[in-house]
């Protein structure tokens, strides 16, 4: 498999784990429960946890054995482009203050409230994969939730999905 810069990892939901039920119920059917960003050829990743909210240091491999998709927009960037997306990436990760409980709680229950949404001090897994599109000037196609789902890149026409299976 041959990673690009910026192709949107997509993971399954674990059964285990009750925060997975939580997201796939607003999943309309899709199992998707994370989302992470292909940093390089090589797998590394910007990844999101409960602890670190967006940061590096993890690597796709992380995810070995697990059901994954990946996602590549179809209309490819120029180098320009890519490196703006990078900047912003880098300028929000440095000002980040951790994870946004604020945005997965209007997220789950449907509250739309600016009280939770566009706070881009803290992310949560979607609204960063969603966002580093958008906030740079290119709205992905198919997507107009204010919430976006992780499931968001599946869905959107301007991605094709370059792995589906298990890692
Ligand atoms: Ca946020």
């Amino acid at each position: 498999m041959i990673l690009k810069p910026l192709d949107i990892v997509a993971i399954d939901s674990l059964w285990y784990m009750p925060h997975h039920w939580l997201i796939r119920q607003r999943g309309a059917g899709d199992k998707a429960v994370h989302n992470c960003v292909i940093l390089n050829e090589a797998g590394d990743l910007e990844n999101i946890d409960f602890i670190h909210g967006p940061h590096l240091g993890d690597n796709i491999d992380k995810y070995k054995g697990r059901n994954i998709s990946i996602h590549r927009r179809k209309e490819e960037l120029s180098p320009l482009q890519v490196a703006q997306i990078f900047t912003w990436m880098a300028d929000t990760r440095a000002k980040n203050k951790g994870y946004d409980f604020g945005q997965i709680k209007a997220s789950l229950f449907g509250i739309a409230s600016d009280e939770y949404i566009n706070d881009w001090s803290r992310w949560d897994c979607s609204e960063r994969s969603y966002f580093a599109w958008a906030a740079n000037g290119i709205m992905p196609a198919d997507c107009d939730e204010v919430l976006p789902h992780p499931r968001w890149v599946r869905h959107s026409d301007d991605f094709e999905t370059v792995f589906k299976g298990v890692l």
